[in-house]
């Protein structure tokens, strides 16, 4: 006997035609009405200080976030499997901190197509105040944006962040 076709079997044939990213991603959104919609990551614990203050305003706004800790040099794969992942997951944008040779933003860009927020952050052996970092994530190749807000100033990327969200 035959497998019946999928619609008869109450799946709509759209679903199973391979939809299209956004239309899944809308799909799944509709899902998990509870799902985080900023991504809030950092290159170590010791950036956790500073990037309290993006989640704090996120929360006082009413945006759902989440909080991790990835570093982009010791942890290459978990950075670029978790910016693979975020769209699908519900994610909307991603609000990135580092310090020194701050790679995490940039690598986590190369990963998705969310809008990412980069914060240059400031740390025991940062040079010029915090310099390094920021060049490091301001100074992206062509095709490649990372929005960089001020040194330290993670409130910032968080007040941007629900603009891009329209909130
Ligand atoms: C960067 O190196 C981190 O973002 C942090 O700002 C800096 C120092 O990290 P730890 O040595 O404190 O882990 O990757």
């Amino acid at each position: 006997m035959s497998e019946p076709l999928p619609e008869a079997a109450g799946v709509p044939l759209a679903e199973t035609a391979g939809a299209p990213l956004a239309e899944t991603a809308a799909q799944i959104e509709e899902l998990d009405v509870d799902a985080p919609r900023v991504g809030i990551v950092m290159g170590s614990k010791s950036d956790m200080g500073a990037m309290e203050a993006a989640e704090k305003e996120l929360n006082e706004r009413g945006i759902r976030s989440e909080v991790r800790v990835m570093s982009a040099h010791r942890e290459p794969e978990i950075v670029a499997e978790y910016a693979k992942n975020a769209q699908l997951r519900g994610l909307r944008v991603i609000i990135a901190g580092a310090g020194l040779s701050a790679a995490l933003p940039g690598v986590v860009a190369a990963h998705t197509d969310l809008p990412v927020i980069g914060v240059p952050l400031t740390s025991r052996t940062s040079v010029a105040g915090g310099l390094d970092a920021l060049l490091s994530i301001s100074q992206m190749p062509p095709g490649v944006p990372v929005a960089c807000v001020g040194v330290d100033n993670a409130r910032n990327a968080a007040v941007l962040a629900a603009r891009i969200l329209g909130i």
